[in-house]
């Protein structure tokens, strides 16, 4: 757990400044110490932060421990060292709220899953990775995408790091309110960071981000949040906050996991763990004046803990809707583990010789799940 050591901080009259980084805007109103060397942010602006809590504290300033990122609706990626001695229930995770001291217990979110990255390695801080998964996706899935390309950043880029960790060091003073810093990437792809080890830095696991001198850095607390980089289509997670040899040190920059490096583990494990929701073909012989009943079976991949929702929709092919077919629209649901269910479709009859008909259903608007075949044909096979 933080230390929730605050201390009356002497007031420096420092004017007001607007920064604009990371597509966010930080307003640094600073009479205090800022996350070393940053500003506080309006977390509207990066509603893809997070902070994990300690689920049985209610303070949710008292409870935090460390940040996150919201990559899928209901996907957070921090660090390994964050939750390796955690359980689902023990953690829980809040987004979008600037002030901890605002966290109400509705704004707090279970989790059901935690994934520890496998390689991960306590004694030399590798592969410091993991997600988890929210008991219910977050509305509106508010998300940032990660970096997959292992030749970005390079050396000199500038990059954002948010977080609630200290803004100070060696003295520790914890801030109420969410502060992003800016850094620069400060080793490249595969260069050595500051005045650290060959076998303590690893630039294949690891980042490399500060300022020349020090004193701009993330700190104790900051762990588990973003490091982020700026492009023409929006930020990318870089990095993972993970360790550093005290905090904004000269020589000692921050070390962050380079998440290049665990993209396809990442991109893997979410997709492995989404069920898809499929809808397939069906047919249906036409009566002679009789109705029948077409019914398109739709499929889950997996069983989940949560209930999934996709809407859907039958429209017309060669088959006319209210001649042929009643057409109809709406939701399905399934229920917790419940993965088949059909969409039955009224078929009417007629004595017309003519050749088969078709009309199709489609999926749209899933949430908790990807669509995979998301549009199938009912064939009328006509028997006249
Ligand atoms: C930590 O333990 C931590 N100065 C985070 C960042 C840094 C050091 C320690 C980098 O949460």
């Amino acid at each position: 757990m933080r230390r929730a050591i605050l201390r009356a901080l002497v007031a420096v009259p420092v004017a007001c400044s607007m920064l604009t980084f990371g597509g966010a805007t930080a307003v640094g109103a600073a009479a205090t110490p800022r996350i070393i060397g940053g500003n506080v942010v309006d977390a509207s602006t990066v509603p893809w932060v997070v902070a994990l809590m300690h689920a049985g504290v209610a303070n949710a300033y008292d409870a935090q421990l460390c940040g996150g990122s919201l990559i899928a609706a209901d996907w957070v990626l921090t660090a390994a060292h964050c939750v390796k001695k955690q359980t689902p229930a023990s953690i829980d995770v809040t987004w979008g709220i600037t002030d901890l001291n605002d966290v109400g217990a509705n704004d707090r979110r279970a989790l059901t899953r935690i994934i520890v990255n496998p390689h991960y390695d306590a004694a030399h801080d590798t592969s410091d990775v993991a997600l988890l998964q929210l008991a219910t996706p977050v509305p509106g899935a508010p998300t940032v995408d990660i970096n997959s390309d292992p030749s970005s950043p390079s050396v000199g880029a500038p990059l954002v790091a948010y977080g609630w960790g200290s803004t100070s060091y060696p003295q520790t003073s914890y801030p109420t309110q969410l502060h992003g810093v800016m850094l620069l990437d400060e080793a490249g792809p595969s260069g050595a960071c500051g005045s650290y080890s060959a076998s303590a830095y690893v630039p294949l696991h690891m980042l490399c981000a500060g300022v020349p001198g020090g004193g701009k850095d993330t700190c104790f607390g900051d762990s588990g949040g973003p490091l982020v980089k700026e492009w023409a289509n929006g930020p990318r997670v870089v990095g993972v906050t993970s360790w550093g040899k005290g905090c904004a040190k000269h020589n000692y920059p921050g070390v962050y996991a380079r998440v290049s490096t665990y993209a396809p583990w990442i991109v893997q494990t979410l997709s492995a763990t989404t069920p898809v929701v499929s809808v397939n073909d069906t047919s249906v012989v036409e009566g002679n004046k009789k109705q029948r009943t077409a019914a398109f079976p739709v499929v889950l991949s997996a069983p989940t803990t949560s209930t999934v929702t996709v809407q859907f929709e039958v429209r017309a092919g060669t088959a006319e809707a209210g001649k042929d077919f009643v057409a109809r629209h709406g939701k399905l649901t399934f229920k917790p583990n419940q993965t088949d269910m059909s969409v039955p479709v009224k078929v009417k009859g007629d004595t017309i010789k003519e050749p088969n008909e078709t009309f199709t259903l489609h999926l749209s608007s899933v949430a908790n799940a990807t669509i995979g075949n998301g549009t199938a044909t009912a064939t009328i096979i006509d028997d006249d």
